[in-house]
């Protein structure tokens, strides 16, 4: 495509020359001038002529699919210009502003005259490159600092979550990479371990090891970290930790040397790109496809609380994973077991103003809850979720929404913080009650009448009035 850009300054015509060479095909209309015998001595493709005459243009033997481009610097109207552009037939033109910001009127009456012409601004078109790049150096940095406070140690825990997903297990990975070791000289570890079906297939298609911890073991490591959890999840177990990279809300009451903790982020793996990013580290397929997947499953495909930044990993990410093999580790996440509970939630359950609710009864494990949770968020005309359903002896309640409502942990916490863990995201939330405390609480119910008493929770927070943002504790 051919573009006629016409420039003053010196900066511009080189930046543009530099930056539109070889995709289009760019020459620059000057005055004759110093400037214009300079830049066409240095080899510039430069044409001189009065911008502002008909008869520059039709010389120049434009078509209408050739592009203009005026700076408009703000010395001096470029209407004359636009105006000679027009009568010469030219039609896909743009004004490039490049001095001090454009006056909301000036453009205004611009745009008044000149419908057709597109505006821009060069510094809105450098803004998002730049500021980008700045705050990557930031990233550097901090990325750097633990680096180096972790090099001289001999053995390193990645501490995970105690049933692993996968963010938590790419961000191990990803972490691992960081710091530059490898599964000897960094553990990732998990004080219970993956039990998910699909988690397991995803730790032994990209062999992932979670090497099981005891509390007594910490000690055995040189420095500890915590990747998509903070060390208040293990109830005092670990008061110091040497860096925590998490996006769940911030916590207090534990102390961590180095921190990265970004709750508006959609997963860790999406912070750990942006650590590896910084200090420009190989990311090999594996830990490329491990956190991909991660992104696509903590945001469930963008579907729930999404940053412009998860997309970012995203985009960065995918031409470096094999996505053959993450529609593999996905497979049909549907089992016979699990389908025993979506059956139960669907004949006891209670759908209103697009809330589900449903108690699912007793459950080997907890992750049948938070799977029924997701399930029936897929249904049409479904908003929220709410299942619940007993683990041992303790009431376990999930609940999930599309991310544009009533925060998911505010709802927990309102009801179940008093008597048991409850905290969340604005999307996915938890709580875990012993049954006593919760039958102490709203009275001695059974199967259809915890559906019910549930369901009434859901209709009386989602009618009260939101409170002010607030931090909020976390579990899962
Ligand atoms: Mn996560």
């Amino acid at each position: 495509m051919r573009v006629v850009a016409v420039c003053q300054d010196e900066l511009v015509i080189r930046t543009l020359d530099d930056v539109l060479e070889p995709s289009f095909d760019v020459e620059f209309l000057l005055e004759s001038g110093p400037l214009a015998r300079r830049l066409h001595d240095a080899g510039l493709p430069i044409t001189v002529g009065d911008p502002r005459r008909i008869d520059t243009y039709l010389k120049a033997d434009i078509s209408p699919s050739t592009c203009f481009l005026v700076e408009d610097n703000g010395r001096r109207s470029v209407k004359k210009t636009l105006a000679a552009i027009r009568d010469a037939g030219g039609t896909l033109t743009y004004v490039v502003h490049t001095g001090v910001a454009v006056q909301p009127r000036n453009s205004d009456a611009l745009k008044a005259e000149f419908p057709d012409v597109a505006d821009m601004d060069l510094s809105e078109l450098v803004r998002p490159a730049l500021v980008t790049e700045l705050s990557r150096s930031m990233t550097r940095a901090r990325v750097q600092q633990y680096q180096r406070y972790f090099a001289d140690a001999d053995r390193v825990l990645i501490l995970l979550h105690n049933d692993p997903d996968p963010d938590a297990l790419a961000s191990g990975l990803a972490l691992r990479n960081l710091l530059r070791r490898t599964k000897t000289t960094a553990i990732i570890g998990a004080m219970q371990g993956v039990t998910r079906p699909e988690n397991l297939r995803m730790a032994n298609m990209l062999d992932i090891h979670v090497e099981p911890i005891t509390p007594t073991s910490f000690r055995d490591f040189d420095r500890i970290a915590t990747v998509d959890v903070q060390p208040h999840y293990f109830g005092g177990l670990l008061p110091r930790v040497d860096l925590v990279v998490d996006h769940h809300p911030e916590q207090q009451g534990y102390i961590a040397v180095f921190k990265d903790i970004r709750a508006d982020y959609g997963s860790t793996s999406t912070i750990l790109t942006e650590h590896l990013r910084a200090v420009d580290v190989n990311i090999s397929e594996r830990t490329a496809t491990a956190m991909l997947y991660a992104i696509k499953s903590d945001t469930l495909f963008f579907a729930r609380h999404t940053n412009r930044v998860d997309l970012e990993a995203f985009t960065f990410l995918y031409p470096l994973a094999d996505a053959a093999l993450i529609r593999k580790m996905e497979g049909a996440e549907i089992t016979l077991e699990r389908l025993e509970y979506v059956t139960r939630a669907s004949q006891g359950g209670l759908m209103r103003d697009q809330v589900f609710c449903a108690f699912i009864g007793e459950a080997p494990r907890e992750d049948f809850i938070p799977y029924t949770a997701d399930f029936f968020l897929q249904l049409e005309d479904v908003k929220w979720t709410i299942i619940a359903g007993v683990v041992g002896e303790c009431l376990i309640i999930s609940v999930r929404n599309l991310g544009y409502s009533r925060n998911a942990g505010e709802f927990v916490k309102r009801w179940f913080a008093d008597i048991g863990s409850a905290g969340g995201h604005r999307a996915m939330a938890k709580a875990v009650v012993p049954m006593e405390r919760f039958r102490a609480k709203f009275g001695e119910l059974e199967g259809p009448a915890i559906t019910a008493r549930i369901a009434e929770m859901a209709e009386q927070f989602l009618h009260e009035p939101a409170p002010d943002k607030k931090k909020e504790p976390v579990a899962r």
